[in-house]
This record gives structure tokens, C-alpha cells and sequence, in this order.
């Protein structure tokens, strides 16, 4: 295997400067300004710095991103299906122009590269979607990308790198191009096959790896993406201690484990042209494409953006000029009569097949039902097991709304007893009062402290969540808008129960048990949350309780039998 040649011929790409010109780039960067990266773009920059998307040398400059759009193809005529674009913000285009230098940080502040300016250029979001992903639909997740979450200007410039992003997680497992094409080396391997995956790695999976490395007579270099991958992947700590596990089944010394901090777009035919372009770039002779590679799903009519095999015809077209044999492969199926996975094409009529999707694989988790063991190896199972626990034992938040003097106070204090009773998840009561004394002493009631209130407790409740305790909140969080923002940070890790304690404004008032409401109806206290400051009454909580005939044990029941319903509790 040659060492430093890359699919176009010329030699890998190497961004890092050495010392001497580090310091100068230092010194320079007093005077620059600076432009602090996202997620993806840190991503992008891993990439370009270490070679894995040689040839390029920065972030395209406009006749490169015209190029790729129109053929696919740099200017110079060397393939590359996808732009890798650095994009800003209008004020920042405002403040940018060709001839300056950049720092590009990240989102701590270091200083990760200097980009020296070529253009400065307003996206046609409208033609890159078509020309890219061959739509123009924001459920594609890199339109959505494109047209929500991308700047407005493109900027383009050669980078000269000053350090690795930091990455403190995996360490011995992020190889660079020329430390896997090194170990291959030390190995022996002259014929590697590249895997690419953001799924842990089942059966079939495995099963499609080990008939590539018999077909191609090759070694196999597992490289899962552990930069972005599709919205509501399994997180790539759990996926790494799967692939971990599961590197143990293959024979000993035949196939190495390397992570790859990419930012997937989920585009299909172009993406599997990149991806096979990248693992060129690592050293591979041979690349996998499966059936639907890097497919973004349906569209919200249920079609798929892509055929399940574009993706394999596009590769194929260009492999002998980007220089690496495609091992294609169609979907793998289980047959019991067999005991294994085959490729569909070659069931016999009179055979069963069987096959579980991502989405009822999460069903199955969700419920603590049994995963059958002919579909994935037993470490795989206990570490989803770990990741994805039922319901009943994942965390919750219960957030009760309403007016001063409608009872949460109250029911929250019923509910904290009944779950230090059962006693199976650590509690947490952040009753308005506490927060109000302990988080927020600092603020007051206008419509933007109120806000602000909320979200802090949003914020500790999804902490106390994600951790799998419960949390119970009790402030009055009179808008919609805030209750859906907490609803939203919560629900990513565990249950979110809304409970509107819906006691009319009249009762409240009559109960008024601190005399707030006395002091406010004669203008002592002003912006009083019903008498002369607005509610948003929930629309579809899961609960609404009104107290004024129910005792505060009651209401507490109410709320304990939804939770019942919804899986929490056992
Ligand atoms: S908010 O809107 O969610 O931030 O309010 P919250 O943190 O729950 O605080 C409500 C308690 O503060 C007392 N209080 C007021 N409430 C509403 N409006 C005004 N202007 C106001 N000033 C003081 C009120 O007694 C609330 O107590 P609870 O516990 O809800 O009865």
C-alpha cells in the first residue's frame, strides 16, 4: 500500500504548520479577527487539517463550491461530490473581505487554525440544496441544516493549522490518515476495506463485514463517524463500547478500530462518493456501500429522497478514477432455516425472513422487551440495555403551571412523600419559593425574568432527568412559549409531565394564604400574574387538576396514575 498516495495522485494533505510558523500565526492572531465554529465546521476543519479530505487545503473558494455543485468536481477536475464551505453570518460577511486573515476557534476560545480570505460570497441556499441533496424538502436533514441553521455567506481561503481540535474521549481509538495507513503498514495489511457506520453493529452488520473481507481477500477497517450523524442516533459513547465489544468477535489481528470525527449530511449517492473518498484517504483499497448508504429517510409523504442503490451506481461510475474497488452490498436478512443472514436476493421462496428496524428495536428497549438474540450479539444488547432503560427507570420531570394560590405548592409536597416512599429514583422539589430564594434571588416578575426563572429550573429539571432522578417543579411559568422550550430540553432525556392546576383565579383569590393577592388587587404589588399580568393557559397538558373540591391527596393521585399510564411508574 503506497503511504501518501491519496484518489487524486498527489500526496495527503497536511495543514498542521510547524513550530516556527505556529508562533509567527500566533503572534499575527492579536491582530485578526476571529470566528468561533460550530459543531459541524469543527468537524469539517478535523478533516481538512489531517488530510482526510485531501486534496483540499481550506474551505472552498467560490469556483470550487460552483464546481462541486454543477459536476462534482473541483476546478481542477478532480472528483469531490460535496461542498465543505466555511459559513457565516451577515454582520460577520459585513466585516470580512479578501486579502485578510482569520483565527478560527473553537467554542472555548483556542485559537485551531488561521484562514487567509480568497471570497466572501451570499448562498443561493435554494440552488445548493437542489444541486446537492436533489431537493429542496427541510426533512432532509441537511436542508433543514442548510436553510435553518447555516449562516448567509460563504467565506473561502486556504488554512494553515496551529492544533487538533481537542478531543479527550477515545483517545487511542482517533487515528489520523497516516497513523492508520502506519498501522496497516506495521500490520502487514496490503488490502484494507473500509466500513462506515453511525449504527451500533448487529449481525447482519457484522455478517456484510466479514463476507467483504472474504470477497476482497482484504483486512477491515471499521470506521464509525463519531462527529454529527442523523438527529436521534444512538450517542456515540454507547455505539463505540458496542463496536468495542464487538471487534472481539472477529478473528485475532484481522481488522482495526478507527473513530472518524465527520459531520455527516445524510445526502445519499453524493455523501457515499465522499465517504468513499475519505477512506481512500485513510488507506483503503476497498470501500463498502450498502443498500441506502447514507440515506436520510422519508420524506413527510413517506418517499425516500434516494433510491436503495443509487447510492452504489454513483460510486461505482467514478471508482476507477477516485482509485478504490466498492464492494456493493443489498440488505441482509435473517433466515431461520439457515440460521443466518443472507442477502434478500438469494432467500428461496419457501424460506422465512426476518428483520427488526431502528424503530422497533427502540421500541422493544422502551418497553424492557426481549431482543432476539439472532439479531445481535449479547454486549450489544446489555449496552443498549444500559443506554435505553424503560421507562420505569429513565427520569422524569413533573412541571405543574398555574396561578399563585392554585394548589402546586401543595401537590408538589404530596408527591415529593409518595416518591421518597417509593423510593426508587432520588427526588428533587424545586417549588417556586426555593427557586426563587436559591437560583433566581436576582430577578423579578417582568415578562424577561420570568423567562429567565423558568428556563433555569428547565435547566436543573433536564439535568436531574438525563441522570434518571425526578424532578418536580412548581413555578406559576405563565407562557407557552418558555413551557415548550423546558418541555423540549427535558424530553431529549427522559418524561416531561405538565400539569396545569387549572384552580380558577376566583378561588385563588379567596384562598389567598400569603395575602399577595389582597396587596396586589390595591396596587401594592404590580405585574400580579392574573390580576393585572397575563396567563397563557395550557393547551394539551397531560394533566389539568382544579382543586377547589379536591384535597391536595386526590389531585397527588391524579397526577401518580398519569405517570402510571405513561410507563413511568411501575
Ligand atoms: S414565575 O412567573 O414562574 O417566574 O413565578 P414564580 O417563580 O413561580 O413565583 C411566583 C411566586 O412569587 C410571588 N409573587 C408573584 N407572583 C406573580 N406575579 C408577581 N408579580 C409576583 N410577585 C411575587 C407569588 O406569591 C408566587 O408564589 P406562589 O408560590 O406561586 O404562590
Amino acid at each position: 500500500m503506497n503511504h501518501l498516495i491519496t484518489p487524486h495522485g498527489g500526496s495527503l494533505v497536511n495543514l498542521l504548520v510547524d513550530e516556527e510558523r505556529r508562533n509567527v500565526l500566533r503572534d499575527l492572531s492579536l491582530h485578526l479577527r476571529s470566528i468561533t465554529l460550530s459543531e459541524r465546521q469543527l468537524c469539517d476543519l478535523e478533516l481538512l487539517m489531517n488530510g482526510a479530505f485531501s486534496p483540499l487545503r481550506g474551505f472552498m473558494t467560490r469556483p470550487d463550491y460552483e464546481s462541486v455543485l454543477d459536476r462534482m468536481r473541483l476546478q481542477d477536475g478532480a472528483v469531490w461530490p460535496m461542498p465543505i464551505c466555511l459559513d457565516v453570518t451577515k454582520v460577520e460577511a459585513g466585516r470580512l473581505e479578501a486579502g485578510q486573515s482569520v483565527a478560527l476557534r473553537d467554542p472555548e476560545g483556542f485559537m485551531l487554525a488561521v484562514m487567509h480570505v480568497e471570497e466572501v460570497w451570499l448562498i443561493d441556499k435554494k440552488r445548493e440544496a437542489q444541486a446537492v441533496y436533489g431537493t429542496t424538502d427541510i426533512t432532509h436533514p441537511a436542508v433543514d441544516y442548510l436553510f435553518h441553521h447555516t449562516g448567509s455567506h460563504y467565506v473561502g481561503g486556504r488554512v494553515e493549522g496551529l492544533q487538533m481540535p481537542l478531543h479527550f474521549d477515545f483517545k487511542q481509538l482517533r487515528l489520523t490518515p497516516l497513523e492508520v495507513r502506519a498501522t496497516c503498514a506495521k500490520l502487514g495489511w496490503r488490502r484494507v476495506v473500509g466500513f462506515q457506520t453511525r449504527n451500533p453493529l448487529h449481525r447482519s452488520q457484522f455478517e456484510v463485514t466479514v463476507r467483504a473481507m472474504r470477497q476482497a481477500r482484504a483486512n477491515l477497517l471499521l470506521q464509525p463517524v463519531v462527529g454529527r450523524t442523523k438527529p436521534g442516533d444512538i450517542d456515540y459513547y454507547t455505539r463505540v463500547r458496542c463496536y468495542q465489544a464487538v471487534s472481539r468477535h472477529y478473528p485475532p489481528n484481522t481488522m482495526l478500530l478507527s473513530l472518524l470525527p465527520l459531520a455527516m449530511r445524510m445526502g445519499g449517492p453524493r455523501e457515499a462518493l465522499w465517504h468513499a473518498i475519505i477512506r481512500k484517504n485513510y488507506g483503503c483499497t476497498h470501500f463498502i456501500v450498502g443498500r441506502d448508504h447514507a440515506g436520510p429517510g422519508a420524506n413527510l409523504e413517506g418517499n425516500p429522497f434516494y433510491q436503495p442503490y443509487e447510492a452504489q451506481e454513483l460510486v461505482k461510475q467514478f471508482k476507477d478514477e477516485i482509485n478504490i474497488e466498492i464492494i456493493p452490498f443489498e440488505e441482509m436478512v435473517y433466515v431461520p432455516e439457515k440460521a443466518q443472514f443472507i442477502p434478500r436476493s438469494e432467500v428461496d421462496n419457501d424460506e422465512t425472513v426476518k428483520t427488526i428496524s431502528g424503530t422497533v428495536l427502540r421500541k422493544l428497549l422502551r418497553s424492557g422487551l426481549e431482543i432476539p438474540p439472532w439479531f445481535t450479539f449479547p454486549e450489544v444488547i446489555a449496552e443498549l440495555r444500559k443506554a435505553y432503560p424503560p421507562r420505569h427507570k429513565q427520569g422524569f420531570t413533573v412541571f405543574f403551571t398555574g396561578f399563585s394560590g392554585s394548589g402546586k405548592s401543595t401537590i408538589a409536597r404530596v408527591l415529593l412523600s409518595q416518591f421518597l416512599e417509593i423510593g426508587d429514583r432520588p427526588v428533587t422539589l424545586l417549588d417556586g419559593d426555593i427557586v426563587r430564594t436559591h437560583l433566581s434571588s436576582e430577578l423579578g416578575f417582568s415578562k424577561e425574568h420570568r423567562d429567565i426563572n423558568v428556563r433555569r429550573i428547565g435547566f436543573v429539571a433536564s439535568e436531574i432527568t438525563k441522570n434518571r432522578g425526578i424532578a418536580i417543579c412548581a413555578p406559576i411559568a405563565p407562557y407557552s412559549l418558555t413551557r415548550r422550550q423546558v418541555r423540549q430540553m427535558i424530553e431529549q432525556y427522559g418524561g416531561f409531565i405538565e400539569v396545569h392546576v387549572a384552580t380558577p383565579l376566583e378561588v385563588c383569590e379567596q384562598r389567598d394564604p400569603k395575602g399577595i393577592y389582597a396587596k396586589a388587587r390595591a396596587g401594592l404589588i404590580k405585574g400580579f400574574t392574573g390580576i393585572d399580568d397575563p396567563y397563557e393557559v395550557p393547551e394539551n397538558p397531560d394533566v389539568r387538576i382544579d382543586t377547589t373540591e379536591l384535597t391536595p391527596e386526590e389531585a397527588a393521585q391524579e397526577v401518580l396514575l398519569e405517570l402510571q399510564r405513561q410507563g413511568y411508574l411501575k
